[in-house]
């Protein structure tokens, strides 16, 4: 199956992305925050919508001043999700006038030249403002929505789903020619890597690194016995400092998608780690 592609919900701390996110994926399943600042982890769900549109969606946690690291982290996470999407839902809170934190989510979701999508939320409440509040954001597409009241939800879809390329319903006919997918899982740091270059590097003369497709996950086919076999390394860019923490979640998401798209996961374990 051809890579599915991320869809990303940033914005301020309370704005709604998590219920929204809850309305995109048609279920209660992730936890909406009653106080705002509680829900700071990125989720991750595969919403399908059809047999030939689906995509990752991607709650990230909202963004807040850095008044100290961990407030810089979340910060970080928004130009991950930024970087890592591609499509990106600004959220804003429909009653609050657009503050400099909208403006600089706006900013950097635009810079990154990807679909980006305005939605103004919590339209249901009394003194929610008018779109011509938020032009000066300088997003074009602007959905009104109310995660409370699933209003709106359908059109931001309708929108998402133009940026969403169909996947060819080739796995039946194909499947046959079709390398089979190895991806290496594990906890950081257990070798997966190394395996990763080991099984490339015996292939040397026959290996090649397969095109385009080398962003979040690093993959190359091998011949074996006349097949052809990709292999799938989940490792990702390590980053050192504080953007750590952002990364080591990015990093699952990017696992996440490389389990859904691999035939076979092969989990790679420290023997010398076995108690932890
Ligand atoms: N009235 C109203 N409240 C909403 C709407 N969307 C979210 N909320 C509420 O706003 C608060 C923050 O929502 P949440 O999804 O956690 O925001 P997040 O921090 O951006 O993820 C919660 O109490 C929600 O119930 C909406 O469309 N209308
Ligand atoms: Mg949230």
């Amino acid at each position: 199956m051809a890579k599915l592609p991320y869809v990303a919900l940033v914005g301020q701390t309370n704005a709604g992305k998590s219920a929204l996110f809850n309305r995109l994926y048609g279920s209660q399943e992730a936890i909406v925050a009653r106080e705002p600042g509680t829900t700071r982890d990125n989720v991750v769900r595969k919403v399908t919508l059809d047999e030939t549109h689906a995509f990752w969606l991607i709650d990230t946690a909202g963004m807040k001043p850095a008044e100290d690291e961990f407030e810089a982290s979340i910060q970080d996470q928004i130009a991950d999700a930024t970087e890592l999407a591609d499509i990106i839902i600004v959220v804003v809170d429909g009653t609050l006038q657009p503050a400099d934190a909208d403006k600089h989510i706006a900013k950097l979701a635009l810079k990154s030249k990807k679909p980006v999508i305005l939605a103004i939320n919590k339209t249901d409440k009394r003194g929610a403002y008018k779109d011509e509040e938020f032009l000066r954001l300088g997003i074009k597409t602007i959905i009104r929505t109310s995660a409370e009241h699933n209003a709106g939800v359908k059109e931001l879809v309708g929108h998402i789903v133009t940026h969403v390329p169909a996947q060819l319903q080739q796995i039946e006919e194909d499947s046959e020619n079709q390398p089979i997918k190895l991806a290496l899982i594990g906890r950081p740091n257990v070798g997966k890597s190394y395996l990763f270059n080991t099984l490339a590097g015996k292939q040397q003369a026959i290996v090649a690194n397969v095109a385009g497709t080398t962003r979040d996950v690093n993959r190359v086919a091998v011949q074996y016995k006349g097949r052809t076999m990709e292999i799938l390394d989940t490792a990702g860019v390590r980053r050192s400092g504080k953007r750590e923490q952002g990364i080591e979640k990015f990093s699952v998401l990017r696992t996440l998608a490389a389990i859904d798209e691999a035939d076979v996961c092969c989990l790679v374990m420290d023997v010398n780690e076995l108690n932890t």
